[in-house]
């Protein structure tokens, strides 16, 4: 009982103090992981797809991993795949690095005017592409190439939308990365942070509607779940068990944000899910078998109507947050170093190693093949013409506002193309 003289009165009453979030390390600090506890591989248990959630809350706790240190599969959430299926997730990460390079490369050199890598996270959507169903359907963010690269989009055709050339599947609409691919089961990016997450729910709860069998998988960042739409998408998918699996790619920053303005540091963003009544994990979001066991679970759930589930993956934004960013100005270079969970590349090299199934020799021969691949796909792009270089057709602009054009659209094409005839009249007469 508290004594009656040590009651808070307005008189003895501290002031009040607002409590502003602290990176663990700032550019000119030692670089700090102290907080990062990963646990031990193959050390959590995998609970039954049918189990209540209410016998689940432990997991969000704790970090789901199956490779350990000396590079072998442990544990429960082991998805035990073929050698070959491994090889093939390998090849779409070293894809997505070799083509985050070059691309980046482009825009420096003016070529586009726009780029962002997703070094660092290639485990999470090259392992959840292959992991799914052709016609699951995907809501992406901006770093979630991976995806792509593990079906085989054309990559010209990436670089065309890059560029926003004449060949630009978007033509020339979208910011550059702001994909589009229906084929792919690639949903359209939007360039508004969260508002995917909701039309993926929604998307899940027309499959079950229908009585069909497809399920919809969705990110943000963690800086994103800060947006409201994070919380509209869990309400929906909790109230009506959406089958949909809900993913926070916590890569630690949100532009030079780190995660603790998104939620308190010693919370995972995956405990989230506690407050609104399904299962929340958290996962090595490096650890490609890891991301994969995860996401069958979830899948597993989703399709016998056990409802959503969220994942946490646990990862880290191993470069700039885009080509207008200098993470140097926010954090210590070496960080991305000293990330304890590693690079996720590496990590499956060195288990296929471990395996007897890959050598050094194989994974430069890949890293070649694959560096000259994108290589030719940006020299075509680049032929058909770079930013400014060849646009889509101008008329282009006015299709798709409406499924058909009204006739203010009409009206301002043909505005524009009495313009552009006087113009060149006048520069004709000139
Ligand atoms: C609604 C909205 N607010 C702000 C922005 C500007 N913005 C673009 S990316 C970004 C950071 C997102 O961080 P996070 O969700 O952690 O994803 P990450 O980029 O780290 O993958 C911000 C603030 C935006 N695009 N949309």
């Amino acid at each position: 009982m508290p004594q009656e003289d040590a009651r808070v009165t307005k008189s003895n009453l501290p002031r009040l103090e607002l409590h502003i979030p602290e990176p663990p390390s700032r550019p000119d600090t030692e670089v700090s992981f102290a907080h990062v506890n990963r646990g031990e591989a193959g050390a959590v248990r995998r609970p039954d797809i049918a189990e209540h959630e209410s016998n689940m809350r432990d997991l969000p706790y704790e970090l789901i991993r199956v490779l350990d240190d000396d590079d072998r599969a442990v544990g429960p959430w082991d998805p035990k795949l073929a050698p070959e299926t491994l090889i093939k997730g390998l090849r779409a990460m070293v894809l997505t690095r070799a083509f985050d390079d070059r691309l980046f490369r482009a825009h420096r050199q003016g070529k586009t005017s726009f780029y962002m890598k997703s070094t660092g996270e290639e485990a999470i959507s090259a392992a959840q592409s292959m992991a799914l169903d052709k016609g699951d359907m995907f809501f992406p963010t901006y770093r979630a190439m991976a995806w792509l690269h593990a079906r085989n989009y054309p990559l010209t055709t990436l670089c065309n939308q890059i560029f926003s050339n004449a060949e630009d599947p978007l033509a020339g609409k979208q910011l550059p990365i702001l994909h589009s691919a229906r084929e792919y089961d690639f949903y359209s990016i939007s360039g508004n942070l969260g508002v995917r997450f909701v039309h993926a729910v929604g998307w899940a709860m027309a499959s079950a509607y229908k009585n069909d069998t497809k399920i919809s998988l969705a990110y943000v960042g963690d800086g994103t779940t800060a947006e409201g739409d994070f919380h509209e998408a869990m309400t929906f998918a909790a109230a009506y068990r959406a089958p949909t699996i809900l993913c926070v790619t916590n890569n630690q920053y949100a532009i030079s944000s780190f995660a603790g303005f998104a939620a308190p540091e010693r919370l995972p963003f995956a405990a989230k899910a506690l407050a609104y009544g399904f299962p929340g994990i958290k996962v090595d979001g490096n650890d490609f078998l890891a991301v994969w066991g995860a996401t069958q679970w979830a899948a597993e759930r989703a399709r016998t109507n056990n409802g959503p589930t969220l994942i946490e993956f646990y990862t880290y934004r191993a470069e700039g947050h885009s080509t207008s960013d200098d993470p140097s100005a926010y954090r210590p270079k070496d960080e991305a170093k000293h990330w304890p969970l590693g690079d996720p590349v590496e990590r499956l090299k060195d288990h296929l190693i471990a395996l007897g199934a890959w050598d050094e020799e194989r994974h430069a021969a890949l890293e070649a093949e694959l560096k000259e691949k994108v290589k030719i796909a940006v020299k075509e792009a680049e032929a058909i013409g770079t930013l400014g270089q060849s646009k889509p057709p101008i008329e282009e602009m006015f299709e798709d506002v409406f499924a058909e054009k009204d006739w203010r659209l009409k009206e301002q094409l043909r505005e524009l193309k009495r313009r552009r005839a006087g113009d060149s009249a006048a520069g004709e007469g000139a």
